[in-house]
């Protein structure tokens, strides 16, 4: 915890383990037959920039078609997507939860769907997401502290998902909890946020076709840092609202509690929409680092999805409304 270890934007781009690398390395890990056995410690192969130890787990590949949805701009790296995170619940420095997520038991997995819809009840990961129809969107992924990616996601439209579970005219907001399970997320025992981490979309949010229930990236299943099994990916949004590593699944009628509301909801809003002319109240929202290029980037209105969200906004003042 106290050594300070770079973090991959901070390397070199020639030193930044490649996709291609990645694969290289897996490729000579199963061939000495110890990549499937879950989570190893992997220490000095090729491509394991500056000495730093890294926890693999077996993921699959995963089939998928691909889609329109691709702003044209370079996808950060898997090295970087995977080992520059946030997921408190494994620590607060970003490469805590490329160091500890691994604890995470992800299989088997269960959600847990209740409240206002007509099918509610306990459910394996398969009856929720359907794995032979998934799709790869690349997405903008901008966090509210001014950093940003271009991840591609592997997935299932969300709308697919809720509509499973016939939520009803009453389910005006829905509610998304993340697993915590103290012996496995040391960060749970502190008190970072009010635990379980919980957010939560406006119905009509969800429903939205840009937003996503992802179970994979660069073709693979999602490692635990970024959220595994499964994990909610809302591209307009600040990054927070995408809540990693979901248990439960709420239709409620009122708007519901999210945890960095609730920790702080002069800086967190319920809606945290991407907004480059409402700022944190100790930083500018104005411009982006974007995670391996030099010089920042202007931050655009919904991160760029103006055009597909602004509708849902129509008539709200969103100063007041962030
Ligand atoms: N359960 C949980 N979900 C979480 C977080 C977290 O700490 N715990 N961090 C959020 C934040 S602040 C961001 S920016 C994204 C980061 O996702 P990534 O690590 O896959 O890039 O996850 C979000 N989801
Ligand atoms: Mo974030």
């Amino acid at each position: 915890m106290l050594i300070k270890k770079p973090h991959a934007w901070q390397m070199a781009e020639n030193e930044v383990t490649s996709e291609a690398h990645y694969k290289n390395r897996r490729q000579f890990l199963r061939a000495m037959g110890i990549a499937a056995t879950g989570s190893v410690a992997v220490t000095g192969f090729p491509g394991m920039a500056l000495g730093l130890t890294a926890k693999a787990k077996a993921v699959r590949d995963l089939d998928y078609k691909t889609t329109e949805y691709d702003p044209g701009e370079d996808q950060t790296s898997f090295q970087a997507v995977t080992s520059y995170n946030n997921f408190y619940e494994f620590g607060t420095a970003k490469s805590d939860p490329a160091d500890y997520a691994h604890e995470m038991t992800t299989d088997p997995w269960s959600i847990t769907v209740e409240g206002h819809c007509g099918n509610g009840g306990q459910f394996a990961l398969e009856d929720v997401i359907d794995f032979s129809s998934l799709e790869e969107r690349i997405y903008r992924h901008r966090c509210v502290e001014a950093w940003s990616m271009v991840i591609p996601w592997l997935g299932v439209p969300l709308a697919s998902v809720l509509q499973k579970f016939g939520p009803t005219a009453e389910a005006k907001y829905v509610q998304f909890e993340t697993y915590a399970n103290r012996d496995e997320m040391w960060g749970l025992s502190r008190p970072v946020l009010n635990w379980p981490y919980v957010e939560g979309l406006r119905m009509d949010e969800a429903m939205h076709p840009l937003a996503f229930m992802s179970v994979g990236l660069y073709g693979k299943e999602l490692l635990n840092q970024n959220g595994a099994p499964l994990r909610l990916v809302v591209p307009w949004k600040y990054g927070f609202k995408g809540i990693k590593s979901i248990i439960a699944i709420r239709f409620v009628s009122d708007m519901p509690r999210t945890s960095w509301n609730e920790s702080n909801a002069r800086e967190y809003g319920f809606y945290s929409n991407v907004n480059p002319s409402v700022q944190h109240p100790r930083w500018s929202q104005s411009t982006e680092r974007r995670i391996g290029e030099f010089f920042r980037r202007d931050t655009l209105m919904f991160n760029g999805y103006e055009e597909e969200v602004a509708s849902l906004y129509r008539g709200m003042d969103l100063s007041r409304y962030f």
